[in-house]
């Protein structure tokens, strides 16, 4: 897979698009007006969800440029609701958010990572 250019249009034919239009199949956790969860299909740990909002968004940068206020809120709110459901909040999670080439980022649909259900180690670049 190639790094995602956080500039290029939405593409309407990427793993995420599809997963959200049901063309595929996924473990799927959590969905409401404005987000989409499921679980990762590669797990760094013994839980690893991936939320996403349901409006075309590339990146981070082009949901935070774009989206209207209600899709915003109806997002991170989303994502703390995951985030509890998955009984993270008391131990400790973290959430990551890889955006663009130098990010990390594979998947051209803004996805944050929920990881948890262990002792992570420390942040490495
Ligand atoms: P990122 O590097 O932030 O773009 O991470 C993309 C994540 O998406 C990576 O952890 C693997 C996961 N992933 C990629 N394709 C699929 C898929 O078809 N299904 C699921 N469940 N996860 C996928």
């Amino acid at each position: 897979m190639t790094p995602v250019d956080p500039a290029a249009p939405y593409d309407t034919q990427n793993v995420f698009a599809r997963i959200l239009r049901g063309d595929l199949p996924c473990d799927k956790v959590y969905e409401d007006d404005w987000a989409f969860a499921f679980n990762d299909i590669a797990p760094v740990a013994q839980k690893h969800v991936l939320v996403l909002p349901k409006g075309a968004y590339v990146s981070w940068d082009d949901f935070s440029a774009r989206a209207s206020d209600d899709e915003i809120a109806g997002f991170v709110r989303a994502v703390g609701t995951v985030a509890r459901q998955l009984d993270l909040v008391e131990p400790g999670y973290r959430m990551i958010c890889n955006i663009g080439a130098d990010g990390g980022q594979m998947v051209p649909h803004l996805h944050v990572h929920l990881v948890g259900g262990r002792m992570l180690g420390a942040m490495v670049a």
